[in-house]
Parts: C-alpha cells; structure tokens; sequence
C-alpha cells in the first residue's frame, strides 16, 4: 500500500514509518520540526540521540535495510503543503500524527493554546479538504487520545453511545468533556472529520489513544541511528516514560496530587500494531469509526508503584513523592473504557510488567549522562494566579 505519514519525525511517526516500510509498503513521511523546534525554544531535548532531519534518518533506515521513503519538509497548516503531498504521492491510506501532543504546552499561556488549537485544526482541515480533493479513496487513520473522554462518572464506550430521550433513541457521539484545550483540540478534530465522512463520505478512523510508553520497536533495535525521540521533561514527556528516568537519575517519582488519577496506558509496539490493523482494515466509504487505542488502565500511584517494584529488582532505591499538582483534572475518579475493537481486529497486547521497566531502564541508563535535571520538575501551573493556593 501507498502509506503517508503525518508526522514522520516524532516519537511515534519514525517508528511507524520504518514499521510500514519494512513490510514493504511504499512509505512517504512529512513534518515541520515542530518537536524539536519547541525542545529549543524550551532547553530540553530528546534523552536519546536522534539524527538532525528526516532526511539523515531516511538514509540511515536506507543504509541498514536497503528500503527507502519520500520526504516532504513542511507546515501541514500551509494548504499547499497537504495538497501538493497528497495530490502527488496519491496515498492509499494517510496515518496523521502530525499534531502538537501536549498537554501542559496548550496550558501555558494564550499564545500556546491559541498555536495548538490552530496548529491542530487547521492542519487537519487541510487534510480533509485535500483528500476530498485529491484522494476521496484513501482512508484517514487519524491519532486522536483518550484525553477527548476525560473522566466521566459513567463506562466509557468506544466513540458512540445510544441514548434515549423522551421515548426516542439514537447512536450518538460520546460525550466529550476534555480536560486540556490540547485535548480540546482533538475534540475539534473529530467533530470535522466526522463531517467529513457524513456529508463527503471520506472514510476515517479515529484512534483514541491513551498514554504510550517505551523506547524501542524491532527497527529502532537494528541500529541505534533508527533511534526514536524519547522525552522525559515535563511539557513533552508522559508518566511512565517521566518515572523511568527520574528512577534511573534518583529523583523521586513526581506524582501529581493524589495520584488517582487514571488514564489507558500502551506500549509503542502495540501503538504499531493498532494502527496497522486500523490501515489494513478499511472504514468503508463514508464511515467514521472510533476505535479506543489502549491496552490496560493504571493510577499514577500504580504506575509508580510498579516502577518502584522494578526499580528494587534492578538494585535502585526508587522513592515516590506526591508533588503539589501543576494541572487542574481529579485526582480521584471512576474510570472504566471499552477497548475491544481493536482486540477483535486481532491486536494481541503487550502488557506493563516489571520486566519491560527494567529493559526501559537498560536504554536510559545507556544515556542518562544527558539528562537535563532542571527539566523533571513541572514549571508551569495551569491555574490563573488569582485561584492559586494561598502561601
Ligand atoms: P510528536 O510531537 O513526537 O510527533 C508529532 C510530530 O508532528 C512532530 O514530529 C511534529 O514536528 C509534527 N507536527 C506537528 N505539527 C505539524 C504541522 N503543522 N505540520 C507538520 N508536522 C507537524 O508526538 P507523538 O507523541 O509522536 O504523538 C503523535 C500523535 O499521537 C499526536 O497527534 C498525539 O496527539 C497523539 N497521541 C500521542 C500519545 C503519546 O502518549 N505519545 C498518546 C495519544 C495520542
Ligand atoms: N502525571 C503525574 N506525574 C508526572 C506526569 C504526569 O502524576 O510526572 C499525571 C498527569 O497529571 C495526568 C497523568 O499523569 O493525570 C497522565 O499525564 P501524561 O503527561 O502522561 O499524559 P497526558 O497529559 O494525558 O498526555 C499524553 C500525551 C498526549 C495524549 C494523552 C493520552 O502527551 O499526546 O493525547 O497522553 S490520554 O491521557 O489518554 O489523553
């Protein structure tokens, strides 16, 4: 199949691409460097060393396996930039990546939320157009995340619910009460592309992602210049991948507030896998589907309990500290998601264990030297000044 990607240069699109291509698809990757422009502007960077661009990283994957990509640099934002990729390279299936995926960034002040939801929207409204365009065929597979639920007191169902009202039913989007304007932003992204298939009959998928972990896939292993980006500051890393470093490094583990809180959790691998069996496995014409892309719900306390137990088999003393939390979200809360869509498609599900912490550990201890210890710490509080607590 003709595979575009979105996204190309980030933690989960490198790794994606380099998936697709090694099952001998024709693979074609697009990004701005949004991600590693924001780690400069900040002073952060990735813990493992990746290469300068896209291009140094196609000639690498084409040095080691002999299979190549296509390139394109540029702003999904910039109308042209979807077109002319889309209208040229005529893609059979677009796995769009190619958002800003921060929480705390959308949170820090007005420009960001502002940059976020327009980097977000208008790229994917781009998206739409020009497939509506170029390439009404090709399937949408779309990262979304399990953030556009938020924490309702009710099950979580896989994108739809049926309701009734008044003696009348009908199949109807799940609520959404989100609890980032980041997360708002995907929000927003579903709704357009749900129009989209309803009134062009585009096909899509939407993946509801939860929060990924892990360092290496089977092509990121063939050679440490097929290294993925992976963070651990505190806009851009994720828990687990956060409390794997600061375990290795001695600092406690930063649990926000009471630590309840719970959110679906998966490893990148398996982030390949869902999002093969999502392209391999059509939405028809007109369809929008919603599958929920994660594998196991933990607390933030569980998380850090089982890093603590890892970290113990691994010879580390690894302490946690409930640390006042930057964000406003509960920190207590009944969660229960549905996932078996991507279960009866085939997924077979690679679960958290103490052993994959400590083969987490094995990489990070590898480059723990540039680890930037000023960047563990949250430094931006997402509560307006006037709610701040007092002292
Ligand atoms: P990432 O930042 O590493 O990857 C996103 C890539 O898209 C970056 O390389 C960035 O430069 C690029 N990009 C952003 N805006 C662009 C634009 N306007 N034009 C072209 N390129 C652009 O993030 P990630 O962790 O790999 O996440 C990938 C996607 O998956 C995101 O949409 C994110 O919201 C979603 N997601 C991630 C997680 C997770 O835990 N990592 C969980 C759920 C959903
Ligand atoms: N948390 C801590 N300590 C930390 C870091 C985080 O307690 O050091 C807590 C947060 O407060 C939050 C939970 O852990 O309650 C998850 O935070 P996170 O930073 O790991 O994940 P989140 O902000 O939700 O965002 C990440 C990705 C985003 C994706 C989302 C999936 O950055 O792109 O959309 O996970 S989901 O959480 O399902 O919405």
């Amino acid at each position: 199949m003709r595979i575009l990607i979105l996204g190309g240069d980030g933690y989960l699109g490198w790794p994606t691409a380099m998936w697709f291509s090694q099952r001998g698809h024709d693979v074609h990757v697009v990004d701005n460097y949004l991600r590693r422009r924001a780690h400069a502007e900040a002073g952060t960077d990735s813990l493992t060393p990746i290469l300068p661009d896209l291009r140094a990283r196609v000639a690498a994957w084409s040095d080691v396996t002999g299979r190549t990509m296509g390139v394109t640099e540029g702003d999904l934002t910039d109308p042209a930039v979807a077109e002319d990729v889309i209208g040229g390279f005529s893609p059979d299936a677009i796995v769009h990546y190619g958002e800003m995926p921060s929480a705390p960034y959308s949170m820090k002040d007005r420009d960001h939320a502002v940059f976020t939801q327009t980097n977000n929207v208008v790229g994917t409204l781009n998206v739409l157009w020009a497939m509506r365009d170029l390439a009404p065929e090709c399937h949408l597979v779309k990262l979304g995340t399990m953030g556009e639920y938020g924490t309702p007191d009710i099950d979580i169902e896989e994108g739809f619910l049926e309701i009734v009202h008044n003696g009348r039913s009908d199949y109807l989007p799940f609520p959404k009460v989100p609890g980032s304007m980041y997360h708002l932003s995907k929000v927003h992204d579903s709704h357009n592309i749900h129009f989209a298939c309803r009134v062009w009959g585009l096909r899509a998928t939407d993946l509801n992602q939860g929060v990924v972990y892990g360092i290496q896939t089977d092509e990121t292993r063939l050679d440490d210049r097929l290294a993925t980006r992976f963070d651990y500051d505190d806009v851009f890393g994720t828990a687990l991948n956060r409390f794997c470093v600061q375990a290795i490094i001695g600092h406690p583990l930063t649990v926000y507030g009471k630590g309840g809180q719970t959110r679906g959790y998966l490893n990148i691998v398996d982030t390949l896998q869902c999002v093969e069996l999502a392209v391999l496995n059509p939405a028809d014409p007109g369809e929008f589907r919603v599958f929920n892309q994660f594998t196991e719900q933990f607390s933030v306390t569980e998380l850090a309990e089982l890093v603590r137990r890892a970290g113990a088999e691994h010879g580390l003393e690894v302490s946690i500290e409930s640390i006042d939390n930057p964000r406003i979200e509960l920190e207590e809360h009944y969660y229960n998601a549905k996932h078996t869509k991507l279960l009866d498609l085939g997924l077979q599900p690679h679960l958290l264990s103490e052993t994959l912490v400590e083969s987490m550990f094995g990489v990070i201890e590898r480059f723990k030297d540039r680890v930037i210890a000023d960047a563990i710490l949250p430094r931006d509080r997402w509560r307006p000044v006037a709610q701040a607590p007092a002292g």
